[in-house]
């Protein structure tokens, strides 16, 4: 058992990449934003095995990033359940934080943590928005087929066209909601509906509702704020000698499977 604690607070970088300080395996069981309010507007805390240099930002990490934390301001902050950590350093691939904000942050690690905290990303690959189009919906979904997980939070991220993104679990035909927020609010982790464990069998789905509307030309996923994006991430739990703490889907699913998703999804969220 050994706890390390790191502060860390720049100024104005955008995007800072710092070690892991421990060679052994540790666990972030606590993020504490300590942003001022007033300056930063929001920050994402990655993993990864080999980070970028820091100067644009976007840049993460050359291998894959893995999302950690997101924080935004006005949203209230994410807790990880008691005895929940992330894996970090030597066996688990993330060696660097990569942290993009412009201001400070302070992690706390852990030793041996009973669960596991991961991702799951729904992302949507190939929507197209045509121009002018009222509603488009962006559809994911994929069979789940892994040890159980326990969704305590989900984020949500598109870019100004996105309306709404909601996602499920489907078990046995029935739809029940993990999450559903506007992605014009702030984009930070949110308290998933209680309760709904995700297991073998189950299918987990998430739509995101774009408009077309003022647009001369089509928009596609990409990186720019002028191209889209479609992402559900659900932050679970799971137990660690499973340990699988990144999943993602980006199959776009059935419109059989689609037809019968709660007409909530498509309900847009005052902002
Ligand atoms: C094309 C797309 O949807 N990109 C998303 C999701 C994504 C995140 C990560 C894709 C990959 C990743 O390694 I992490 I491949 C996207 O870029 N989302 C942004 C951030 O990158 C996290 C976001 O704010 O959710
Ligand atoms: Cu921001
Ligand atoms: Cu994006």
């Amino acid at each position: 058992m050994s706890l390390f604690s790191l502060i860390f607070q720049s100024d104005t970088y955008l995007c800072m990449a710092f070690p892991v300080p421990t060679r052994q395996d540790a666990y972030i069981v606590d993020f504490i934003p300590l942003a001022s309010m007033d300056t930063v507007h929001h920050m994402l805390l990655f993993g990864c095995q080999t980070p970028v240099d820091c100067g644009s930002v976007q840049g993460t990490c050359e291998d894959e990033a893995a999302i950690m934390y997101a924080w935004a301001r006005n949203a209230p902050p994410t807790k990880l359940p008691k005895d929940v950590g992330f894996k970090v350093g030597r066996s688990s691939g993330m060696s660097y934080f990569v942290l993009q904000i412009h201001y400070g942050d302070i992690s706390a690690f852990k030793g041996e943590q009973p669960f596991i905290a991961g991702i799951y990303l729904l992302m949507s690959v190939d929507t197209v928005i045509l121009p002018g189009q009222r509603v488009t919906d962006a559809d994911v979904a994929c069979d789940y087929t892994s040890y159980p997980i326990y969704p305590f939070a989900f984020r949500t991220h598109t870019h100004r066209l996105g309306k709404v993104v909601s996602g499920y679990r489907i078990r046995d035909g029935k739809w029940t909601l993990i999450g559903r927020q506007s992605p014009q609010l702030p984009q930070a982790f949110y308290p998933a509906n209680k309760q709904v464990t995700v297991k073998y069998g189950d299918t987990l789905a998430a739509r995101c509702v774009f408009t077309g509307e003022g647009k001369t030309s089509k928009t596609y996923i990409g990186g720019t704020s002028d191209d889209e994006m479609c992402n559900f991430y659900i932050m679970y739990y799971m137990e660690s000698r499973h340990a699988i703490p990144y999943m993602n889907c980006m199959e776009m699913g059935s419109e059989e499977l689609f037809q019968h998703i709660p007409p909530e999804a498509n309900v847009p969220i005052n902002v």
